[in-house]
This record gives C-alpha cells, structure tokens and sequence, in this order.
C-alpha cells in the first residue's frame, strides 16, 4: 500500500517482478531507472532525476561518460577475456599506467572492492611472515569499528555491524578492532609485536561519511611505520576525487603500504579494482598463489586507464573540492531545524536528521525522489549526498531547492 502511493503501475511491474524472483537483500527506493546521462538518471516513465548516490561512488566520471563508453566498447569488439593462464597486449599496459598513476612498484588486478580488500589482507599477512618474520598463524590486522569493506565472510569477520554477521559465522580469527579516529587505541594496539596491518578506511563511508580529525591518518602512518606494520588504506569509496584529491590520503600527504582502489576505477562500467603496492610486499605472492578469472581482463585494463584519465583531463578533483565545499556551505545555510550536521569532504557528504520519527531519513529521501534528486538514507537517520564529480554550481543551486522543498513538509 504505502509503495503503490508513490509508485506508477509501470514502476510497479517492476519492482513486483524484483520481490518475486530477486532474494531481498536489498530495500530500494520505489524508482526504477532505465537511463543516465552525466549527474541525471531517468526512470521508466521518463523522470529525470540528480543522482546523490552516483552508484555509491562507482559513477564519480558521471553516467555512461562518452570517452569510457567508446572505450567499453572498442575493447569489446576486439578482445575480452583471455584469463591470466595467457599474457594478453592489454594488461602489461594497464600495469604500467596504473603504477605510474599513483606511484607504486606493482598492482594486482580484481575485480571487486572486496576481492581488492581480501588480497590486500592476505599480501599483508605474507608479508608480516616472510619479510617481518611474525610467527606463523600468529598474525594481527587492526581494524576500526563502524567499518564497511565488504561482504566476505573474512570481511565481515571483523564489522562491528550486526546485521553483516549474524549468523554467518564461525568467522576468521586475527583481527582486532579498535575505535575510529583514535590515536591512542592504535598506539596500545601497536604494542603487540605481532600486528602486521592496520586497515582503515581515510572516511568512514557506510558509517555516514565519517570524517576523522585533521592529522589522525598521518599520524597512524607515522605509528605504523615506526611499529613496522603495513598501512592499508581502503579507498574504494573515499578515492578517484571523490574527496577532492585523486586519493583522500593525499589530503595529509600519507603513502599506504596498501593501496585498494574499485569503484570509479571503471567509471561505473563493470567491476574493477586493484591492489597496489612495492616490490619488497607485492612479491611475496608467487605465481598460483593468488588470482581471479577476470582480473585484469582487457575490456577492464582500457576501461581503467580511460577512468583514470577523464578524471585528470576534467580536473575532477578539483571540482569535487569546489562544489563540495559550496554544497556544504548551502546546507548549512538552509538552517533547517532537522538537519543536526552536515559534514563531509569535496563531494563526499552526508546530513544527519534529528527528528522525533524514526523513518524521516527514509521519507525525505521519498519526498526529494518525488521533486527530482535521488540519494539513500543509512543507519536510519543519515542521508548522504554524494552526485557525479561533474555537477556545475547553477545544478547544485537546482538540487539544494530541491533538498529545501522536499524538507519543508517535515
Ligand atoms: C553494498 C556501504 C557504500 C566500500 C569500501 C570496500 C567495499 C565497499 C570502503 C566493497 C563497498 C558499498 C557496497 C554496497 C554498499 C556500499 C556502501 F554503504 F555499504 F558502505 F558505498 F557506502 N570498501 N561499498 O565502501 O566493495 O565488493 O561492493 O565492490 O550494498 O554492499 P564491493
């Protein structure tokens, strides 16, 4: 009853086909989309609506962005798997753009932010026993409560989110979690000789965009490197100017042991991301020890390298930086008395909802559906605002109208 109020018979047919055959993993917004162009989607009865979302950061570059496209596209006639059994005149490439991009020895193709993350976990645990000379099987990986990297079952050994573990146990031992954006818990969990890792996210995205006090990540990397434990920075979300800067570690000058990158990585075209790392780490895998059917496939090596690219030929980050910063500056200036914080980096950003009912978040996020914009509710009372890097000022103008109106029946 209450979907149907919002929802046109054709919307319907879709979302009823969805409840039947799909498993209910997910509770969408009642829009169906069928098309997107830059920061705008369309859905089946031809609505035009401002993507907040931009397909949880996959779509930094903007929907169907023409130079990726035509590059899906090429590389698709031509050749598109061949699995890493053969060499192929795409990969090596790929290799040499990526490291080059962010200035590491080697990377290790996956597809998944996940997949990224696990490979980075198990290239940290080698080297904690082969270089650092951990005892076997007796290693650490710090991790941080309120954290999201993934849905694997090691993944989620270590997420303080209850609703990711309950009953999927038993999980995988060696992690231990300590608070976000404490230096202090860090420095007693260093103490311990045999922590190898410390895995941190630079914002805490699924958190509601979390953002850690100015210093905290440079300070852990000095921690670490002092500890001799491995840096992994997950930017899967927090990356690829989404921020403001290529990687959200830039902001205070830090280099990860262990970079993880997905997402924007294709653009929003197909599942990538990459593991990148120096010699003295990314070589304790040997060949058979680790790897994925698609990893580095052709069609996701070009389509990488043109993501990349249109970020720096559209001085992306910049932009995030710019319109992030006017985003939050007309939020706030909205004054309204149920947004408690609006916070953020570039465009990365998230309101929180004071409010005496408990579903408002939802139900804005119904009514600003309604006037145009599209963006999802977490953890009840959070919305996060997050569009395509491109958008211009006169569009956020658009959208904060948008955000008003939506708001005033509240
Ligand atoms: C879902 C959140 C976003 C990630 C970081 C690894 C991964 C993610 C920092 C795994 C994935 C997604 C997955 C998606 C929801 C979404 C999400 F709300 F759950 F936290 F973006 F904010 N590291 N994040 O954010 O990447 O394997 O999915 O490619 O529904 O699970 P993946």
């Amino acid at each position: 009853m209450h979907a149907a109020k919002n929802t046109t018979s054709k919307t319907q047919y879709f979302l009823e086909k969805e409840e039947q055959f799909g498993a209910h993993n997910y509770h969408p917004l009642p829009v169906v989309l069928t098309r997107g162009k830059g920061v705008f989607v369309w859905d089946v009865d031809d609505r035009r609506y401002y993507d907040f979302l931009s397909g949880y950061s996959a779509i930094n570059q903007g929907h169907c962005h023409p130079r990726i496209i035509e590059t899906f596209i090429e590389q698709a006639q031509r050749l598109t798997l061949t699995s890493r059994a053969f060499h192929n005149d795409v990969l090596g490439e790929y290799e040499e753009f990526i490291t080059k991009f962010f200035g590491y020895d080697k990377v290790l193709p996956m597809n998944t932010g996940v997949e990224a993350v696990e490979t980075g976990l198990k290239l940290a645990r080698r080297w904690g026993y082969e270089v650092k000379g951990v005892p076997h099987n007796k290693g650490k990986i710090i991790t941080c409560e309120q954290n999201f990297h993934g849905r694997t079952i090691s993944v989620v050994s270590f997420s303080s989110d209850e609703g990711s573990r309950k009953d999927f146990g038993p999980f995988t031992p060696g992690f231990e979690m300590i608070p976000y954006n404490d230096i202090s818990a860090l420095q007693a969990a260093l103490q311990d000789s045999n922590v190898i890792a410390f895995l941190v996210e630079p914002i805490q995205g699924e958190a509601g965009v979390v953002v850690p006090d100015e210093g905290y990540l440079a300070k852990a990397a000095a921690m670490c490197k002092e500890a001799n434990v491995l840096l992994i920075a997950d930017e899967i979300q927090t990356g690829l100017a989404r921020t403001g800067k290529m990687l959200a570690c830039d902001h205070e000058d830090v280099r990860p042991d262990i970079l993880l990158l997905g997402k924007a990585l294709s653009g929003g075209t197909m599942p990538v991301s990459a593991v990148l790392a120096d010699d003295e780490i990314m070589l304790t895998i040997k060949p058979g020890d680790h790897g994925s059917t698609y990893g580095g496939n052709p069609i996701a090596c070009k389509v990488a390298i043109t993501a990349l690219q249109v970020l720096v030929d559209e001085k992306m980050a910049h932009n995030s930086e710019i319109q992030g910063a006017y985003l939050r500056k007309e939020l706030k200036a909205l004054g309204h008395e149920h947004i408690s914080i609006v916070r953020g980096k570039g465009l990365f950003n998230a309101i929180v909802i004071e409010h005496p009912k408990k579903d408002t978040a939802w139900d804005i996020c119904i009514a600003m559906k309604k006037n145009g914009l599209l963006a999802k509710p977490t953890h009840g009372d959070r919305i996060r605002f997050a569009p395509p890097l491109l958008i211009t000022r006169p569009q956020i103008d658009e959208c904060i109208e948008i955000i008003r109106k939506s708001m005033d029946n509240f």
